[in-house]
């Protein structure tokens, strides 16, 4: 499938997705993000893919939502466009997607990373919600998500300052899972996400879905939909084979994957 601002590979088992508007630092114009929507729905769909990786060029991720777009959009355009809502499609894919990140990551690209299931960063990597300084503030999580993920004080300051943090800020607290040097990131991703890609695909979605859950509900209710998940595995082919190869000393073979 062609597209004109992603490039799509897959990698055994692995999706690949490049944004690849390089002369706009991968701002996130309505289009691209249509594209990306139907690619992952795709390896949504592919049987033979495990894991999807999202990643920019080595300056920018996504140095955000295309404000030249953005710039003549008026309230009902907004409104009745029900602009950013097809975004959510990222979050929502129940297969996991790792964001590797290098160079930029501002705006609706911070937001778009973060709908991922987590980050790999590029040493070079800067992250920021720098919307308040267009005389708007974030609109696709940079408010919601960035607070879950790095708590309030600093969220406050990102989103109301508009500053930018480093990747090792980034580690630090929390919204990156690990940086490593941004010429290796996309391999890394690759490689982790080949990893992910070899496991039970069942078990790992729905892995991917009792970690959401916790971001959706209290502890209680989060310990006893866990544990549901955690019974039904046992229903399962892959968990027979996980449990007889580590008792047989051999590697397992997963069925479902
Ligand atoms: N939108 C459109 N074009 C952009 C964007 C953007 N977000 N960012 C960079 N570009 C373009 C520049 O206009 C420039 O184009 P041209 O050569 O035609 O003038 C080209 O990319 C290169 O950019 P610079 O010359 O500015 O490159 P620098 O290396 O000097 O600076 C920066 C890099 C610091 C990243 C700078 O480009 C910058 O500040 N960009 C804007 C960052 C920003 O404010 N992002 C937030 C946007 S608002 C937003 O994301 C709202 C989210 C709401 C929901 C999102 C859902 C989509």
């Amino acid at each position: 499938m062609a597209y004109e601002h992603i490039l799509t590979e897959t990698r055994n088992g692995v999706g690949l997705i490049t944004l690849n508007r390089p002369k706009a630092l991968n701002a996130l114009c309505s289009d691209l993000i249509a594209e990306v929507s139907e690619a992952l729905d795709g390896y949504e769909k592919d049987e033979k893919i495990g894991a999807v990786v999202i990643t920019g060029s080595e300056k920018a991720f996504a140095a955000g939502a295309d404000i030249k777009e953005m710039s003549s959009m008026s309230y009902m355009d907004a409104y009745l466009g029900d602009f950013i809502t097809p975004w959510d499609r990222v979050a929502q894919n129940r297969k996991p997607i790792i964001a590797a990140v290098a160079g930029y990551a501002l705006g609706g690209g911070c937001e778009l990373a973060m709908m991922c299931d987590f980050i790999l960063a590029g040493d070079n990597a800067k992250f920021g919600q720098p919307e308040i300084t267009l005389g708007v503030m974030p609109g696709a999580g940079g408010s919601q998500r960035l607070t879950r993920f790095v708590g309030k004080s600093k969220a406050m300051d990102m989103c109301l300052t508009g500053r930018m943090m480093d990747a090792e800020e980034a580690e630090r607290c929390g919204l990156v899972s690990r940086i490593v040097p941004a010429g290796d990131l996309v391999e890394e991703a690759v490689k982790t996400a080949q990893k992910i890609a070899d496991f039970s695909l069942p078990i790992v979605m729905m892995t991917k879905e009792s970690v959401n859950r916790s971001y959706e509900t209290t502890l209680n209710e989060g310990l006893k939909f866990e544990r549901r998940l955690f019974h039904s595995m046992f229903a399962t082919e892959d968990q027979s084979e996980g449990m007889a190869a580590f008792v047989d000393k051999r590697k397992p073979q997963f069925k479902n994957k």
